[in-house]
This record gives C-alpha cells, structure tokens and sequence, in this order.
C-alpha cells in the first residue's frame, strides 16, 4: 500500500455528537488534507464497543466507559492520508484531556478523561482492526482527490 493511503479510525463520540463538534472534526482533518473515505453515524451497540475496548476490559473504567460510548450516536470514519495515524493522535491530543496542548481537539473542546469528545487509533495495526470491526469493505469509498498533487508532492 502507498505510504499516503495509511488509513485511521477516527469516531467522534457521543458527548462530541452532543456538543456539535461533529462539523468541527470533520473540518480539522479536511483541512490538514487528509482524506475522508468512510462516515458512518450510529447507535453503536454494546457488543461492538466491547470489542473495540477490549485492550482494557481489565482496566476499572471499562464499564464506565462501554456505557458512556454507548449512551447515544457516534460518528464514525475513516481518514487516509502520508501517516495519518500518528499525526491524527497528535490533532487530537492527550488521552487526557488536562494534558493536551491548546490547538489539539481535546485541548480546545473537553475537560476530563471519561468525556474526551473523539477516539483516535492509535497503530497502524490497531487502526486495520478497528476499521474492519466498524466497516464493511464496501462502505470505503476508493476515489482520486482533486487536491492531491496540491497535498502532496508526487
Ligand atoms: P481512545 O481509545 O478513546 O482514543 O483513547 P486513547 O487511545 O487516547 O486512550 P486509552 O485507549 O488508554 O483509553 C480509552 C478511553 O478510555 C477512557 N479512559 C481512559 C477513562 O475513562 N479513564 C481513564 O483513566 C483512562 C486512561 C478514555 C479513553
């Protein structure tokens, strides 16, 4: 795979769909040139988001946290782009948000920890199985961007 088609899961959870942050996300990744190619806004279900966590389902927030994400709709992508990964971690900010820089998502939209507005993989290789827990291969979408050789320089 070309290195500028590395692919992420980006969700923006039910506190950032509540807030109205959805338009603002979305604006965030456009603008720094990355490339949407899969949204999807749903009620996500308990055992899909037991799955997604499952990394912490030994950690003391777990429940918290699977209640929390599925207390209302989320708005799910996938965003491809040069190291999309890593430098989306780096848009969104700290885990927590009282440790993220002004400028990040979190720094600028949240407060505390269990209400921090957006998930972001956090691999490569936890982004290809996140996509595959959300997406069905056909909700991808596979087009050229006009801004392409604009974004990038070959
Ligand atoms: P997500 O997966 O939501 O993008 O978060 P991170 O990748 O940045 O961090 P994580 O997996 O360690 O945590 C997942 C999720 O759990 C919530 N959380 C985390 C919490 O409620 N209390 C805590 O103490 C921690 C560490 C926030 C994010």
């Amino acid at each position: 795979m070309a290195a500028n088609c590395e692919q992420t899961f980006i969700a923006v959870k039910p506190d950032g769909v509540q807030r109205g942050l959805i338009g603002e996300i979305i604006k965030r990744f456009e603008q720094k040139g990355f490339r949407l190619v899969a949204l999807k806004f749903q009620q996500a279900s308990k055992d899909l988001l037991k799955k997604h966590y499952s990394d912490l389902k030994d950690r003391p927030f777990y429940n918290g946290l699977v209640e929390y994400m599925c207390s209302g709709p989320v708005a799910a992508m996938v965003w491809e782009g040069l190291n999309v990964v890593k430098t989306g971690r780096v848009m969104l900010g700290e885990t927590n948000p009282a440790d993220s820089k002004p400028g990040t998502i979190r720094g600028d939209f949240c407060i505390q920890v269990g209400r921090n507005i957006i998930h972001g993989s956090d691999s490569v290789e936890s982004a290809k199985k996140e996509i595959a827990l959300w997406f069905k291969p056909e909700e991808l979408c596979a087009y050229k961007s006009c801004a392409h050789t604009w974004v990038y320089e070959d």
